[in-house]
């Protein structure tokens, strides 16, 4: 395979209008990838950037790594990965950040696609790709992402008919009919968006999984296939001396899980991801034997993409399903290592995006390459359905045979 003949390295724009990076290598075929960045970030996950921010993972870039990639083979993906962890030397990435280890190693795939002149889904899924990720999409949103919101982080849809482009315009819809129900309940009153393009508006947690699930029946009786609410509650940002602390209760670790088993009942939720705290296995662990038979329970926070902290939650029973993010942990072959050993335990994968995302649609092939069972990339604004357009092409080419 050819090597690298050039790397450079930008700061860019993300769509919360922070800094990130984007890194191009030319071999010689030029790719490009950028790197998201979290606000609701695991304690365990990688720290996004060196201490200085992106201008210092530029900087870092520019005198060691780049000039290094040159001449490496882009086949050695595993090598490359092993030498981003050795120039860090660190646990967590601290040294060059994540976003610049995911942002190089992703790269570097693209090129290895590039080169062998098949799209990345179906370099890195060989045969298996073919099985298209039901979308999540947020479209109610509070928590770190969206000020005077809900204390729940995201309200999702999950629209599961037959094509990915059907459940795209599903999920789409969903959101569509939201801004209806809330301009009625809230004449005259101004309604606005968070970070990911989720309605934020004066709502209980509670009403708002009543006015979602209500949603999503009503597009559900009009396309004739289900479309489910789920709730992605990241829990651990309003977990405090021992409390999950809601605007309107306060709830024990116990209490939570009874109102988590209730709320799944009522409502027909679908998949909860981050339902208790980031350091509960116990609690996660109760909640699926409760009802992991017929919901769908990720963790986000609670296992960083990281291969130590699921096999620890795997061993507990401790969920069901991981949400994968590549720059928790930093490189593509951790990424996938985490995701075949979610595989080989029975566990569904969800591929995601990050609340401060730019153009990047990596993740979509990721997401088709892995076989998931999910993507949770939003439902509007350009940023998301640059992923949700590329998982249409995507199943347009696999449709085609291609
Ligand atoms: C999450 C993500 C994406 P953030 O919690 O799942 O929705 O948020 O990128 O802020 O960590
Ligand atoms: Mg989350």
């Amino acid at each position: 395979m050819p090597i690298i003949e050039r790397a450079s390295i930008r700061k860019v724009l993300d769509s919360r209008g922070n800094a990130t990076v984007e890194v191009d290598l030319f071999a010689p075929i030029r790719v490009r990838v950028a790197a998201p960045s979290g606000a609701s970030t695991g304690a365990h996950e990688a720290q996004a950037f060196p201490k200085g921010g992106a201008d210092e993972a530029v900087r870092l870039f520019t005198k060691d790594l780049g000039p290094a990639l040159k001449g490496r083979d882009v086949a050695d993906q595993e090598g490359l990965d092993r030498w981003l962890r050795e120039v860090d030397g660190t646990p967590n990435f601290s040294r060059i950040g994540g976003n610049l280890a995911a942002a190089i190693s992703l790269a570097n795939a693209r090129a290895a696609a590039a080169a062998a002149g098949r799209p990345l889904y179906r370099f890195l899924g060989g045969r298996s790709a073919g099985k298209m990720p039901f979308p999540f999409g947020n479209v109610i949103g509070g928590g770190r992402h969206a000020v005077g919101g809900t204390t729940v982080q995201e309200y999702l849809v999950v629209s599961q008919g037959p094509t990915v482009a059907g459940n795209v315009f599903a999920n789409a819809r969903v959101h569509h009919r939201l801004k209806e129900v809330l301009s009625r309940k809230f004449p005259g009153e101004p309604l606005g968006r968070g970070d990911e393009g989720a309605w934020v508006a004066k709502l209980g947690d509670e009403e708002a999984l009543a006015l979602l699930a209500d949603a999503c029946k009503t597009v559900e009786k009009d396309l004739g296939f289900p479309v489910r609410p789920a709730m992605d509650l990241a829990a651990s940002e309003f977990y405090r001396d021992g409390k999950y602390r809601y605007k309107d209760r306060a709830l024990a670790p116990g209490e939570q899980i009874e109102f988590l088993v209730r709320l799944a009942k009522d409502y027909g939720v679908y998949a909860y991801e981050d339902p208790l705290d980031e350091e509960d296995f116990d609690g996660f662990a109760a909640l699926t034997k409760a009802i992991g038979k017929k919901v769908v329970l990720i963790g986000d926070d609670i296992y960083c993409t990281n291969v130590e902290r699921l096999r620890r939650g795997i061993a507990s029973g401790s969920g069901n399903a991981i949400l994968i993010k590549p720059n928790q942990i930093g490189t593509l072959t951790e990424t996938r290592a985490t995701v075949e050993t979610a595989r080989k335990a029975g566990w569904a994968t969800v591929v995601s995006h990050r609340s401060g995302e730019t153009t990047d649609d990596t993740i979509a092939h990721l997401a088709v390459a892995f076989g998931s069972l999910g993507i949770k990339t939003g439902t509007v604004g350009g940023e998301r359905t640059a992923k949700l357009n590329e998982l249409i092409r995507i199943e347009e080419e696999l449709h085609e045979g291609m």
